[in-house]
């Protein structure tokens, strides 16, 4: 049997880092997890092969060779996957479809053959044993959450490690928090399930003997959902990045109680992480009590942010406008807290409706859903599908004047030094070669290449990162690259960085 697993195009969105790979010298950011952890499922005699459409071109002949397309997707990728699944049609071929997409929306996917859905751990081996039998069904989706304990390690020889900047492994699934719009805990529960500290540390094996070093995503939903348990993985960790002069550098996504536990923050900078990726979501304390939010209500926001970067974690913030709370402040509110509190990497979206989530079922109920959301939370056309309690062309507007506004060369460059008072990096961090080509070629795209205003603002935060931190250089240049990234995709120019002079130039809902 010849399974060929296809990862299709992901869209230009904040995450695509479109700007910041030529950059990098990279292909694509992120490699495809979940084809690679099906395809380690699938059985050791068939052959298997992976495209990744973010690195390279899908080709007729690649498809013919296969007797059946695996297609992973997430919403990002839906324009891709749709073609994807039309090619096969043509060619004849049948396709499977599984992954977030064909999970949250798969009435629109009738037309693949076979939709593995939830978890391949339960639903692929059925599948598999049907067709081996000559009998598959069209549907498999089972709801079960298994445990990750007898999950193989992901297939890397499927792919060329150095098309991407950085590698991912998954720790743990599922967040035992329960925020309104959140549909993670619908796809993976609110029982975290994780890994043995053995499988984890295989798989770091794998990606270490196959010579990768540098950026590792660990992908959970929230890393520190079992506080306990990953303390004790934590601790095996240190050993291991020690023994190897720390080859890996990790980042990974967590909830905000993290600012609460001293040994926890401790415990993963020595492991090698010097970032985290947390759901802050709103300065509005009200529009956080609506969402259900609470774990980010225990102290302020802006005091857990600078703890765990004063301890040595860049945070990279996740924000959300157009809560029913959310006061006409909110625009300003959000951008200053943005500043003050220097969250360089700050990802704003409008809130979404995604199906399952508690979110969703109540605008049913108040029958203001209004159209299927893009899933890309940055696309002003796409997302806010629903009737928001403000008005619509208010939340808009505001929203393009914060996204514009924090990602203004002037506010960037403000933010990377705010935050660089605040940040003790600690974590001794692999650096190899590439981090100086990747220096002199920012000089070039950030420095030289770039417009006026941006030129200036990297040379004045380049010399004073030289003069006052020069422990966190690399950060500084690996921020600005993502900065640039951001600024290519949300900066206008013709916004000005005073609320009131845009609003005056905008359309005012009372005045009709
Ligand atoms: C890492 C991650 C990313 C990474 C990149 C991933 C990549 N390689 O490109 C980054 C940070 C870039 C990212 C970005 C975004 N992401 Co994201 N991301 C994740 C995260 C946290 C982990 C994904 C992962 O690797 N999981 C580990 C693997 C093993 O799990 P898996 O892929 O789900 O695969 C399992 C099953 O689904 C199944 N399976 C998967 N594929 C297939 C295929 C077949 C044929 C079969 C049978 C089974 C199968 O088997 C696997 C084992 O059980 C998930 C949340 C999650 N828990 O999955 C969100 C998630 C996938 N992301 C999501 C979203 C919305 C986005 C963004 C659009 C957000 C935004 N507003 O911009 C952007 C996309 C833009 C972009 N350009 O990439 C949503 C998707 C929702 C949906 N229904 O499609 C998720 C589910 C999170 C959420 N609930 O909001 N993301």
């Amino acid at each position: 049997m010849n399974i060929l697993l296809v990862y299709p195009r992901v869209a230009e969105t904040f995450w695509s880092f479109r700007h910041a790979l030529k950059i990098v010298r990279r292909r694509s950011a992120f490699p495809p997890l979940g084809a690679l952890t099906v395809a380690a499922m699938l059985p050791g005699s068939w052959n298997k092969c992976v495209i990744d459409m973010n690195v390279q071109d899908l080709k007729d002949a690649d498809m013919t060779w296969a007797d059946y397309v695996f297609i992973s997707a997430m919403i990002a990728q839906k324009d891709s996957a749709r073609q994807v699944i039309d090619r096969c049609h043509n060619l004849g071929i049948k396709c499977v479809g599984g992954g977030p997409l064909f999970n949250s929306y798969d009435q629109d996917y009738s037309d693949v053959d076979h939709l593995v859905l939830g978890e391949a751990e339960v639903n692929l081996p059925p599948f598999i044993a049907d067709l081996a039998a000559g009998a598959a069904k069209h549907r498999y989706d089972s709801k079960e959450h298994p445990s990750l304990q007898a999950t193989p390690a992901p297939l890397w020889d499927l792919i060329n490690l150095k098309d991407y900047s950085s590698m991912s492994i998954q720790y743990s699934r599922g967040c035992p928090f329960n925020c309104e719009f959140c549909d993670i805990i619908i796809m993976n529960g609110r029982v975290p399930r994780c890994k043995s500290n053995e499988q984890v540390l295989e798989e770091l094996n794998g990606l270490y003997d196959r010579g990768w070093r540098g950026a590792l995503f660990i992908v959970d939903d929230n890393f520190i959902g079992i506080k306990k348990k990953v303390k004790g993985l934590l601790r095996e960790l240190i050993r291991w990045q020690w023994q190897r002069n720390m080859p890996f550098t990790f980042f990974t996504e967590a909830s905000v109680d993290l600012a609460e536990d001293e040994e926890l923050m401790n415990l993963m900078v020595v492991a090698g992480f010097n970032k985290v990726f947390l759901g802050l979501e709103t300065p509005s304390e009200e529009s956080l009590k609506e969402c259900g939010k609470t774990q980010n209500l225990k102290r302020s926001l802006a005091e857990s942010v600078s703890i765990i970067q004063r301890h040595g974690l860049a945070v990279m913030g996740g924000f959300i406008i157009g809560f029913d709370n959310d006061p006409p402040d909110i625009f300003q509110r959000q951008v200053d807290f943005i500043q003050q509190t220097g969250v360089v990497t700050a990802m704003i979206g409008l809130l979404t409706a995604i199906p399952g989530t508690r979110l969703y079922q109540r605008l049913e109920q108040e029958d203001r859903l209004l159209f299927q959301a893009s899933g890309d939370n940055t696309d002003v056309a796409g997302s806010l599908n629903f009737i928001p309690k403000m008005d619509r062309q208010m939340i808009v507007n505001g929203y393009r004047w914060v996204m514009s506004t924090i990602y203004s060369p002037e506010m960037f460059y403000q933010r990377v030094l705010a935050f660089l008072r605040d940040y003790q990096p600690k974590a001794k961090t692999f650096r190899e070669g590439n981090d100086i080509l990747t220096f002199f070629r920012s000089l070039w795209y950030l420095g030289l290449a770039d417009q006026k205003c941006g030129r200036d603002c990297y040379v004045r935060l380049l010399k004073e990162a030289f003069s006052r931190y020069r422990n966190s250089l690399t950060d500084v240049v690996t921020l600005s690259i993502y900065g640039y990234h951001f600024r290519k995709l949300f900066w206008s120019p013709h916004i000005p960085l005073q609320w009131e002079e845009w609003w005056a130039g905008q359309f005012h809902p009372r005045e009709g």
